[in-house]
């Protein structure tokens, strides 16, 4: 899978791909991550990338020809499946979102800064917005690293235990059960019995049993699908 980021500061992308899932996904050639600066593509002179909003008002948009003037180089290049905007006022991402993109080839993720991106590029060029929850950030880069690392680690081969994300909270709209690890006794508190008891089929029964009790106490609402 090939991700594409449109951003005016890159270096903030830096770091979260470079470690841990995101490097091994990329060193395995499974996943590439081309960030892309806004900058270096405006025909307007140093750099310029956003004005004032026509109509008044405080705070700055991106103008349209840097975005388009990029994307459309980077669409005569390959196909791309999508064409995400990161903006808060985008459909909420979740774990479905993030299976379906994990089966994209190529994509690329606008990130917003600012007061957004020009509404003409929305119509023209978008195909799919994305909020990361109910608050703003300063920028859409911090949201994009959330959606790449979410669909990074669903690409068959980068999880070493390639099972292992069929049991992660969400994946069933059940929350993941409690787990434990050495010492079982640890200042005297206990870890429970049945996980000592070797028997797997009573084991995956308890874990189901506390994952449906935990989903019933904090997210109620994933029971009922809302
Ligand atoms: Cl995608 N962008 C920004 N700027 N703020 C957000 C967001 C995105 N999702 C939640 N808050």
């Amino acid at each position: 899978m090939r991700i594409d980021i449109i951003t005016v500061l890159p270096e903030l992308l830096e770091s979260p791909f470079s470690h841990s899932m995101m490097k091994r996904a990329k060193d395995r050639g499974l996943l590439e991550i081309v960030t892309h600066n806004l900058r270096d593509h405006t025909p307007y002179k140093q750099g310029q990338v956003d004005d004032y909003q026509f109509g008044g008002g405080a705070g700055m948009v991106m103008m349209p020809e840097p975005l388009a003037i990029l994307i459309d180089k980077l669409q005569t290049e390959r196909k791309y499946d999508e064409v995400i905007y990161m903006t808060p006022d985008g459909p909420l991402f979740d774990q479905k979102t993030a299976n379906t993109l994990s089966l994209k080839e190529n994509i690329i993720i606008i990130c917003g800064h600012y007061k957004g991106i020009d509404d003409r590029i929305r119509q023209h060029y978008v195909t799919k917005e994305i909020s990361i929850g109910d608050y703003v950030l300063s920028g859409g880069e911090l949201a994009a690293a959330v959606v790449v690392d979410a669909v990074g680690r669903l690409l068959p081969g980068v999880l070493n235990d390639e099972t292992s994300a069929l049991f992660d909270s969400f994946q069933d709209d059940l929350l993941a059960p409690p787990v434990y690890t050495r010492p079982a006794d640890f200042r005297g508190w206990t870890i429970p019995e049945v996980l000592l008891c070797g028997d797997p089929k009573k084991i995956d029964a308890w874990r189901h049993e506390q994952s449906i009790q935990r989903t019933k106490e904090r997210r109620p609402g994933l029971l009922n699908d809302e």
